[in-house]
């Protein structure tokens, strides 16, 4: 029955170790796109094309969408990609009050990237992957009465179908979980070098925190991380939890920014690590049924930054919860109250 159990586990974690598993890396290496044919602009304009005659945004939340190919290439800006192409569409937003917004094309169906202008060409935000290779900007101020324009556009000379979506910015605020173990590493910053819980990431050697399983091991960290500049460099704070020896591992909780829960393979040392299982905790989105069923240890538990966006501010608080098996603990002391436990 136990086997039955196991079995009916391992073939569940199929879905999580099927997709493509996240990088662990601390550093953002980009990776040039190809960019695909140069776009030619069509003859003749039309409402939408420019800040001069662009589309209105109503209340929010507001969603539209359409096909940019149809329209010309007035804007780009680098963030990071240069040279677009791509035909872009206009949208004016007039807000009715002070707020943040967030825009998000990842329902759209092509390489988009997005930008926000004040009404003097000022870019206030722009992405272009954010989602696999849509676009999302979160938190970007906006004030009452003030213009600004929204442009979507695409990477390379790419174009085809948007759906925007955009909504009033809610904050997720998270505190500890009651009982939690607090990561004790300090809030990254400009510059920030982590010595402390960088795991493989660390140079020379690698850094965890490191937790005995023993028969059991039930335990909430609550840690901070975030994407910061290291020069002009790109870098997030990976946080990374040993354990030294499981029979079962599972991993829930919630985070303030999107943040990649993994449990990762450290039996082979750090030379690329397999990432057997993940998921996306956050923002106040949790994470409750991840689980593994490993052997002889150690296993590594990793929290990053799943989106490379410095509006994942440092300092964004996680609870992360890890519930083990010890490799010790024999068979016949498990109960099934006790195994299901686990997995809630
Ligand atoms: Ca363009
Ligand atoms: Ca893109
Ligand atoms: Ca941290
Ligand atoms: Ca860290």
């Amino acid at each position: 029955m136990r086997q039955l159990f196991l079995w009916a586990l391992a073939l569940s974690l199929a879905a999580y170790a099927s997709a493509t598993p996240p990088s662990t890396d601390n550093v953002y290496r980009p990776v040039q796109k190809p960019m695909g044919p140069e776009y030619q602009n069509p003859p003749g304009r039309v409402t939408g094309d420019t800040v001069a005659d662009p589309f209105s945004v109503g209340t929010l939340p507001f969603t539209a969408t359409g096909n940019t190919c149809d329209f010309a290439n007035d804007y780009d800006y680098a963030c990071p990609y240069t040279d677009s192409t791509a035909p872009d569409v206009v949208y004016e937003l007039v807000p009715t009050a002070d707020m943040a917004i967030t825009v998000d094309l990842c329902a759209s169906t092509y390489d988009t990237k997005v930008y926000v202008y004040d009404s003097g060409m000022n870019i206030l935000a722009c992405n272009d992957d954010y989602c696999d290779v849509q676009s999302l900007v979160r938190n970007v101020p906006v004030t009452t009465g003030h213009t600004y324009y929204i442009v979507i556009d695409g990477y390379g000379g790419s174009c085809g179908n948007y759906n925007m979506v955009i909504t009033e910015h809610i904050p997720c605020e998270l505190t500890c979980s009651p009982g939690a173990m607090i990561e004790g590493e300090p809030v990254c910053y400009d510059g920030y070098y982590d010595t402390y819980n960088s795991g493989c990431n660390a140079t020379p050697f690698p850094a965890f925190q490191s937790f005995h399983v023993g028969p059991w091991l039930d335990i909430t960290i609550c840690g901070t991380t975030g994407v910061f500049p290291f020069d002009t460099v790109m870098y997030r704070d990976t946080d990374w939890f040993e354990l030294d020896c499981c029979t079962f591992i599972s991993v829930s909780g919630d985070a303030e920014v999107p943040c990649y829960f993994s449990i990762i393979d450290g039996r082979g040392g750090c030379d690329e690590p397999p990432i057997v299982a993940y998921a996306v905790a956050g923002p106040c989105a949790p994470v409750s049924d991840m689980w593994y069923v490993p052997d002889d240890g150690p296993w590594w538990v990793c929290v990053c930054p799943s989106v490379w966006d410095y509006s994942l501010a440092c300092g964004s608080l996680y609870n992360l919860r890890i519930q083990a098996q010890g490799c010790g603990s024999p068979a016949e002391s498990t109960t099934w109250g006790r195994v299901k436990g686990l997995f809630r």
